[in-house]
């Protein structure tokens, strides 16, 4: 829920037009975000109109017009997150999320950015991907002083290029992006564009990650690599809002990615183009279709495609370790090793012992393991034929004849029209084929031995 502690937004464009010369002297009230839920559109009250995108998990900033000026206020702090249900964390963020907000303006636009420093540190912000006056760039100590605890500092400029941008600290970056420290920007076009499409649907998120502890709930900031919560604007799956279209629609896709790695991020049932990056919209002469894109570090990547095909389509990035979470890692390959006999003694010795993985991991999905409190499970959220063996960066595509224009609500599962779906074999079964005889010496392995995996890695 938006805490309205302001006389402006998004639905009070009166009040802010009534507002006395003296209050807009006065920096304008911070807008805080309490709740994780998508939040609907914002649609524009006052200054050039535009059609707004929808974040997921996420939500646009209001602002307040000043004499022709759109003015922002973000304020850095700690913030606690609800990355999936159940499990919160501790991170930095803004106005009271992580991610900050989306700010949204139309290209031409002169905007104020009022930045109120809650941090215990020093902070600065780069607006990614801007045209912009050198000194309102963010870069702490080359091109401003850092805002000191406690002060607001602000920034002014004039949005020049429509496209899909981003905002991030860029002063002790390394703590305060692993803290969870950003936003995304979007300056839409304020004329139709040949290289932009008016779209049914517009989202955006950015890729994020995190190293929490299984039981802990604050990241471990110096980690470089081996991060185990691999999110969409601070969500793990099953957290991650579905994207719900209407069949038909034209749906863009804005991505960015500040996590330590690329993520190839990959659709079912559809082909997109990428339409635009951080550098702004793409020539037509320079796209091609794709089912996967891969989004490198700091860059943006716009997708676009008609959703055509009617129901439920998995959307997420193909890293497979990317769509799981907390305790990843540190398990060996157990597949094809008998553990049977063996786990009963050790039962004996140590009640509740479990063997995992000799069957793969996807019983970890379903195994009744007792997790510590303030725990993402690994891999989880049910569908409707069972457990997705998902976690991490992972969300559906949910396309429907029925989706009315402009809804964003959940439409439930998907109703698959009759023999449409991959089902059991009922013939005759496989008759088991001649093999070649094992061996010799191999007498006791009668499976291959998995190679891959985590080798090394103890
Ligand atoms: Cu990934």
């Amino acid at each position: 829920m938006i805490s309205r502690r302001s006389l402006f937004s998004a639905g009070a464009a009166v009040a802010a037009a009534s507002v006395s010369r003296v209050a807009m002297a006065a920096l304008p009230e911070p807008v805080l975000q309490t709740s994780a839920a998508t939040a609907p559109p914002l649609q524009p009250a006052t200054g050039r109109p535009y059609r707004p995108v929808v974040t997921l998990n996420g939500w646009s900033l209001p602002w307040r017009m000043n004499n022709g000026v759109k003015e922002f206020h973000l304020v850095a702090e700690p913030v606690v997150r609800e990355m999936s249900p159940g499990f919160n964390a501790n991170l930095w963020g803004y106005n009271g999320q992580s991610p900050g907000p989306t700010i949204e303006v139309v290209e031409g636009d002169r905007v104020r950015i009022f930045v109120t420093n809650r941090l215990p540190e020093h902070h600065a912000v780069h607006w990614h991907g801007q045209r912009l006056p050198n000194g309102m760039d963010g870069v702490s100590g080359l091109t401003q002083p850092s805002i000191p605890p406690g002060k607001t500092f602000v920034y002014e400029f004039e949005a020049r290029r429509p496209g899909t941008f981003m905002y991030h600290p860029h002063a002790d970056e390394m703590v305060q992006m692993a803290m969870g420290m950003y936003g995304m920007w979007i300056t839409h076009p304020k004329a139709k564009h040949p290289l932009i499409a008016d779209v049914d649907r517009d989202f955006c998120f950015l890729l994020n990650a995190f190293d929490i502890e299984p039981g802990s709930a604050t990241p471990k900031v110096m980690t470089m690599l081996d991060f185990n919560l691999w999110a969409w604007n601070s969500r793990v799956f099953p957290g991650i809002d579905t994207l719900n279209v209407r069949q038909g629609d034209r749906v863009r896709i804005r991505v960015g990615n500040l996590t330590m790695t690329n993520h190839p991020i990959h659709l079912h049932g559809h082909e997109f183009e990428v339409t635009g990056t951080d550098g702004g919209p793409v020539p037509k002469s320079a796209r091609w279709p794709e089912v996967t894109t891969d989004v490198a570090v700091g860059q943006m990547r716009q997708v676009e495609f008609i959703a055509s095909e009617e129901g439920d389509w998995a959307f997420h990035c193909h890293k497979s370790h990317h769509t799981m979470n907390a305790m990843g890692h540190n398990v060996p390959t157990m597949i094809g090793v008998d553990h049977s006999g063996l786990a009963r003694k050790i039962t004996k010795l140590i009640p509740g012992y479990m063997a995992m993985g000799e069957r793969g991991m996807a019983d970890m999905g379903e195994m009744e393991m007792p997790l510590p409190d303030n725990t993402a499970p690994m891999m989880t959220g049910q569908g409707p034929f069972g457990g997705v063996e998902m976690g991490g960066m992972f969300s559906i595509l949910k396309v429907r004849r029925d989706q009315k224009p402009g809804d964003y609500q959940d439409p439930g599962w998907f109703r698959h029209p009759a023999g449409t779906i991959a089902h059991e074999w009922t013939g005759a079964p496989l008759a088991e084929p001649t093999r070649a005889p094992a061996p010799a010496g191999d007498a006791t392995m009668n499976v291959r031995k998995p190679e891959g995996g985590h080798h090394g890695h103890h």
